[in-house]
């Protein structure tokens, strides 16, 4: 029968499900680290082939907890593409290890890259407009307020998680001015905002970016009154296989989210969409800040290839 898989691995997948573990960047250290503690904690035979097997499963499950982060499936190949057909049990199990580390200290090490980079672009007395809780884009507005150039940032309270209060506690902790705002007021302070800094969940082969519901409403507004949208993300958050012609997936979640239980009770009948991210074309976006550079949304196609090149292979041999 099949080896069991440990209770803090299972713990781990259940904490992205549930949104205890969130944001792009941290689902996909947290799926390295369950496959890390997968594999120092597997208890079954010492033979390679169960040990992959095992792994295999415990990918399985970290891969179908949230469909549209492209990080979590990128963290989880990083990780399983260090084994080899010839390696023993040790040889796997401290391939998994090894790998699963460096995805976390790479991510990280590039978290600050594109923070320092990203500061950069902003100018003296900026103010800046975000949406959702994205740990990059925090990152990036509190290295541009510690250089001195951030006067005030609008934080969109992001109905229906609430994750914009996230940002806005962070920031204040920072000790960065911030004012909280509902989502419904983003066109209305646009004219006062010089920047629009947001994460990403996924960037498609085209350059379309894939973040929280409303992000493309906001990339609309600032359109409108020529404000500059950057897109701050690591490399991970590059699909391969829209090159293929793969669609994102998007995630759709529970009408409660939206509102009370009981509301709905007392009014059978009401339908509810609640759809939890949404596409940015790419005509929207002034630029992407990344750990190999910042480039126009129309070079995705040059992370790819840098960045992804052996899972663009791997994708091939599959079509092949
Ligand atoms: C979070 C979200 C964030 C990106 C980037 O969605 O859309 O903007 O994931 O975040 P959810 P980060 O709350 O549904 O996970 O920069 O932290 O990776």
């Amino acid at each position: 029968s099949d080896v069991s898989i440990p209770p803090k691995v299972l713990e781990i997948a259940d904490g992205i499900k549930t949104m205890r573990i969130r944001g792009a960047g941290k689902i996909g250290r947290a799926a390295a680290e369950a496959l890390k503690i997968a594999a120092e904690e597997y208890n079954g035979p010492r033979d390679s082939s169960l040990f992959k097997k095992y792994i295999g499963r415990v990918a399985d499950i970290l891969i179908s907890t949230r469909p549209t982060a492209v990080s979590l499936p990128n963290a989880v190949m990083f990780v399983l593409s260090s084994l080899r057909d010839q390696y023993g049990f040790d040889e796997a199990r401290s391939a998994i290890v090894g790998a699963a580390n460096r995805f976390i200290e790479e991510s990280l090490n590039a978290v600050k890259k594109i923070s320092e980079m990203g500061a950069k672009r902003i100018k003296e007395n900026s103010i800046i407009l975000t949406h959702c809780h994205s740990s990059v884009a925090v990152n990036t507005i509190t290295e541009a307020y510690r250089q001195g150039k951030v006067v005030k940032v609008y934080s969109t309270e992001t109905r229906p998680f609430y994750q914009g209060r996230i940002t806005t506690t962070q920031l204040l902790n920072n000790g960065v001015p911030v004012v909280q705002i509902p989502d419904s007021a983003v066109r209305y302070v646009m004219n006062d905002v010089d920047y629009v800094v947001i994460g990403a969940d996924t960037i498609a082969s085209n350059g379309a970016v894939i973040n929280k519901i409303g992000t493309s409403q906001v990339a609309l507004a600032a359109k409108e009154a020529r404000v500059r949208v950057y897109v701050v993300a690591e490399s991970y958050k590059f699909s391969p296989i829209t090159l293929v012609g793969e669609l994102v997936p998007i995630e759709f979640r529970d009408p409660s989210e939206v509102v009370p239980e009981e509301w709905l009770k007392q009014h059978p009948g009401v339908k509810v969409l609640n759809p939890s991210f949404d596409v940015t074309p790419p005509e929207y976006i002034d630029a992407i800040v990344t750990e190999v550079g910042v480039i126009p949304p129309q070079s995705a196609i040059l992370v790819l290839m840098e960045r992804l090149g052996w899972a663009l292979e791997k994708i091939k041999q599959g079509l092949s």
